[in-house]
């Protein structure tokens, strides 16, 4: 009898899980013989297993729980220096050819990369334990819920993915005897060979051995040497985007890299609005974003990840396939987004913070006095007014979806919530309005296809460089862009064009000089409400060479001391910087050859003729 259908067997006596699933019995078998865990444990997603491996991980250093009065439920991790943030130079799409993944990812041949990653994943979990990770992306009954199981040696992993996912038995129990998954293999990549001691995070410090694979054939993940976030948390970028781009395409959906927020005017009419912004760009902050303009109340579905769907009616639904907010915590505040303050109040994880002396924590831009003295994130000795940052920038909170004090009723329903309008958007400190409308659906897929943001100094070391990151999937699609504009296109020809939601590019963050013309945070409301009006046919226009942008007066200022000249500027058509972005945008179509969809290629032109003829 193999290790696994021994342990299985037992599993079965004490009645703790089963399952029938050969396909998935069989793939757990062939990865222990693979990595050689000590043991397998099928987790069973309860509260009683959450805290046990909670408990077992402050035991091994990995986490500090928090004061209970001050943090209940909460702790905090920290993870190796060298293993900090998402690795999108070891991150690949391995699909049969190169020319499937596109001039936008890394890709290797797929059985090279198989043999290479056999090579890593061999005896990888000696010592450790297998974790089966059982988990659904969506509502278990909704028509997009798909199943992955994640086989990990990481408890971080597992308590992570239960806040992220719908995970243990009820999505074993989806999936029965006959269903499909999508196999997610991870390793921390740190075998504990004759009995060595743990460390507090372990992973694979080299990395060029890092590895977040995706197989678009056999729709696999394998990802080796990184515990942290989306290179571990599989459900997350590798399977609802990476992995569920491939799908969408093939059965005729979309998923994106959007929140879900609703917005209910003074009227009580309620309007659902997808926006997909690049990382650093605040799409946590809209999610959950409390307006200034009195009556507009605003409900947040989903701060990262939406799937979306023709339904019955023709509209567009969207899901969040998450249960979670994986937010980075640096910037969280009182100001920038008072509901995740609240969201992490208990039962949230917090990784590279500063701990406080008194078992609380802090980040940077917290809104709230630093403590004298704390822990760094590197667990080093930090003080206050220290020229070194105190906690990660790139550090995160895991929390329950469910805690945010504003989620939206509608938030985890099967069906989805049909879509009024798409928001792209970006950091454009010069050049894009503050709010821009698609002519129809075409221009609006041009405007995300030529979305971007500018760097800043900290993030690539060269400030002002603009990056291009269509519909912010630059770094989230597992298959050539060029097909993937191609895919938005044809939605026109899935349903009645007039069903599909408007399309609006809006950018809060335009500087004369160094200063902000607009203050953003709540009162994005303001942007918003026109877009509401817009979507019902009162909301008033001008039709110029870029787009719809708001009429004078159409947008409301009231109560906001923004002066005359900075509305203006927000709102004006800058026609020189036009034409230097339209030849931008022709330099970066360039990469994508004949898969350029024709109809792009003509948008461009357009515009281009457009701010010609208007000058
Ligand atoms: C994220 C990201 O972590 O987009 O959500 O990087
Ligand atoms: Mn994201």
């Amino acid at each position: 009898m193999g290790v696994l259908a021994f342990l299985f067997v037992r599993k079965r006596k004490n009645r703790t899980m089963v399952t029938s699933n050969a396909k998935l019995l069989a793939w757990v078998e062939d990865v222990v013989q693979l990595c050689q865990p000590a043991r397998v444990h099928w987790c069973d997603g309860t509260q009683e297993e959450y805290d046990r491996l909670c408990n077992l991980m402050v035991s091994a250093g990995t986490f500090t729980a928090l004061d209970k009065n001050l943090r209940p439920g909460c702790f905090l991790a920290r993870s190796h220096p060298s293993d900090v943030a998402r690795v999108e130079d070891r991150t690949y799409i391995c699909s049969a050819s190169k020319e499937e993944a596109g001039p936008t990812n890394n890709w290797a041949d797929p059985a090279e990369m198989k043999e290479k990653l056999k090579g890593l994943f061999r005896g990888c979990m000696v010592g450790r334990t297998l974790y089966v990770i059982p988990f659904a992306m969506g509502p278990l009954d909704s028509p997009l819920c798909k199943i992955g199981i994640e086989l990990t040696d990481s408890p971080y992993v597992v308590v992570n993915m239960r806040i992220m996912t719908r995970m243990g038995r009820a999505a074993l129990e989806k999936l029965g005897a006959n269903g499909e998954f999508i196999p997610c293999l991870h390793s921390v990549g740190a075998p504990l060979h004759n009995g060595n001691h743990d460390v507090p995070w372990p992973c694979e410090p080299d990395v060029s051995k890092k590895h977040i694979v995706h197989f678009p054939e056999e729709l696999s993940i394998w990802s080796y040497g990184s515990g942290y976030g989306g290179n571990a948390l599989l459900g997350k970028k590798c399977l609802a985007l990476r992995i569920a781009s491939l799908a969408a395409r093939k059965e005729g959906w979309l998923a994106e890299h959007m929140l879900i927020l609703s917005l209910t005017s003074p009227q009580g009419k309620t309007y659902y609005l997808c926006a997909a912004f690049p990382s650093a760009c605040g799409k946590t902050n809209l999610a959950m974003m409390q307006p200034t303009l009195p009556g507009w109340t605003l409900r947040c579905l989903g701060d990262d990840i939406a799937w979306i769907r023709i339904g019955k009616d023709g509209r567009l639904y969207a899901i969040n396939p998450e249960t979670g907010f994986f937010g980075v915590a640096p910037g969280t505040s009182q100001k920038s987004n008072p509901n995740a303050l609240k969201a992490v109040a208990r039962n949230t994880i917090f990784t590279n913070v500063v701990l406080r002396p008194e078992g609380d924590i802090w980040w940077e831009e917290m809104g709230v006095p630093p403590p004298a003295k704390g822990i760094d994130w590197e667990g080093k000795e930090w003080f206050s007014g220290n020229c070194r940052k105190g906690a990660h920038a790139n550090a995160r909170f895991t929390a329950p979806a469910a805690q945010c004090p504003v989620i939206d009723p509608k938030w985890d329903n099967p069906e989805g919530v049909p879509i009024s309008a798409i928001l792209f958007g970006g950091r454009r400190p010069s050049t894009i309005p503050l709010v821009n409308e698609a002519f129809d659906w075409e221009h609006g897929v041009f405007l995300g296809s030529a979305a971007g943001s500018e760097t800043t100094a900290a993030a690539i070391h060269q400030a002002g460089v603009l990056r291009r990151d269509p519909f912010a999937m630059l770094p989230f699609c597992g298959y050539h862009m060029g097909d993937y504009f191609a895919h938005w296109l044809l939605l026109t020809q899935r349903t009645d064009r007039a069903k599909l939601p408007k399309v609006f590019f809006v950018n809060w963050f335009r500087k004369s000089g160094d200063r902000w013309l607009w203050p953003g945070f709540g009162e994005n409301s303001r942007v918003l409400k026109w877009i509401c009006e817009r979507i019902e046919g009162t909301g008033h226009a001008v039709e110029t060479p870029i787009g719809n942008l708001p009429a004078p007066g159409a947008l409301d200022l009231t109560g906001l001391d923004l002066p005359a000249n900075d509305a203006a500027e927000l709102l004006a058509v800058d026609t020189e910087g036009w034409k230097k972005e339209t030849r931008d945008i022709a330099g970066y179509y360039a990469k994508f050859g004949d898969r350029l969809p024709a109809t792009l290629e003509d948008q461009l032109r357009k515009l281009d003729q457009r701010l010609n003829t208007a000058t």
